[in-house]
């Protein structure tokens, strides 16, 4: 168990380093990266605190360089890697009626474009994985064809498929609303396994928990893509309404621990395979430490996971005793992890609490004072 906690490796999101806000305000910190070199100072002290957040993920053009190697290089110094690459293909004037399910082909031409030099931007960064999300969608019944958009979106799709170099894959992500607001292109796991299955090995479903309707069992979706080799990875974050973006953890702890013990249950964990990504904006706590936070929130349901007694909840469950079963899955949520995880902390030469570690360190107090002057980042809403 401890093995497998201390291999645990959850990918934070260069975004979230960046201001961030809702449609009706941004509210600036101090402090916040100017670019992708500081965002990834930024991601490297999630890492050095929890010792299980190594990779960072870039989204283009937010994070956009002249010299990838470059970049590549100075998180390298930092002690991590570039992660996944992910292309931005909604916030530009072109996209209104969409990208690659436009209606205008010269429009699907371009999105494609930018979807290419992101495969190639992987190359040079050393990334895996190509996460794509499309915004497209539709406002009014009949504003579209809809099987004609899902034609649009395939087409794409294989393109980028065929460009993908050896080893490495692309994960598609739904999301049933928002910017759309009748008919979404991409809405439900469904659609994007659908996609996935006809590409083939080299494309996977990803699991934004923002990104269902209130009610929905994630776990069974999980659970499911599993069993057919097509769950590629997460997007952890919290939500209580929408697509909320909190940290992940902070809404249904008991969510996330039912998620975890698909994967643990499934011996997903160890796969590299799924990947632990975190997609998430710190509208307005600081964001340094609330990344840490979220990262220690997902370990500690992996931990409750792990602890799960896999003959007990077996047996019970052939036995059909139902309230056995229910009462193995919930005495290990119940257990409190938290000790446990310091002592693990304290074998990898970590500090028990990062979070403490975090702000005894300086390093907000530093950045706030150093990065004055430029341009803040942000994803600007
Ligand atoms: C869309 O809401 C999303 O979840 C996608 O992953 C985007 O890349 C990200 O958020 C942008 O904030
Ligand atoms: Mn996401």
């Amino acid at each position: 168990m401890k093995a497998a906690l201390k291999s645990q490796r959850i990918e934070t999101p260069s975004w979230a380093y960046g201001n961030s806000g809702t449609r009706f305000k941004v509210f600036a910190q101090e402090g916040v990266p100017r670019d992708a070199f500081e965002k990834i100072e930024d991601a490297a002290q999630v890492h050095a605190r929890t010792g299980v957040a190594p990779s960072v993920a870039l989204h283009i053009p937010w994070d956009r360089v002249d010299d990838y190697a470059e970049l590549r290089a100075y998180a390298g110094e930092l002690g991590i890697e570039l992660g996944a690459i992910n292309p931005n293909v909604f916030q530009e004037d072109d996209y209104r009626l969409g990208s690659v399910c436009n209606p205008d082909p010269a429009v699907r031409a371009k999105a494609l474009a930018h979807l290419l030099e992101c495969v190639e931007i992987m190359e040079e960064t050393g990334s895996r994985t190509l996460s794509l999300w499309f915004a497209d969608g539709l406002n009014y019944p009949g504003q579209d064809s809809i099987p004609a958009r899902q034609d649009r979106l395939a087409e794409a799709l294989v393109a980028v498929r065929d460009r993908l170099g050896p080893g490495r894959r692309m994960l598609l992500e739904y999301k049933f609303f928002e910017p759309a607001f009748y008919a979404t292109d991409v809405p439900d796991w469904g659609t994007a396994y659908a996609h996935c299955v006809e590409l083939g090995d080299g494309a996977q479903v990803l699991v934004d928990t923002g990104h269902h309707a209130p009610g929905t069992n994630i776990e069974f979706i999980v659970a499911l893509l599993l069993s057919r080799g097509k769950l590629g990875g997460f997007h952890f974050n919290s939500r209580f309404y929408a697509d909320d973006d909190l940290m992940a953890g902070a809404a249904d702890p008991f969510q996330l621990f039912r998620i975890t013990h698909e994967i643990v249950r499934a011996g997903a964990l160890e796969d590299a395979g799924v990947a632990f990504m975190l997609d998430q904006c710190h509208n307005i706590e600081p964001k340094v430490p609330a990344m840490i936070r979220s990262v220690l929130n997902v370990q500690e349901a992996t931990a409750k996971a792990l602890l799960v007694d896999a003959d007990a909840l077996s047996r019970a469950q052939r036995e059909g005793d139902v309230l056995t079963a229910n009462a193995v899955l919930m005495d290990a949520y119940n257990t409190d992890v938290r000790p446990l995880l310091a002592e693990i902390r304290a074998d990898m030469g970590l500090d028990p609490d990062p979070v403490a570690a975090y702000h005894r360190s300086g390093y907000g107090k530093r950045i706030a004072a150093e990065r004055v002057g430029g341009a803040q980042a942000g994803w600007g809403a």
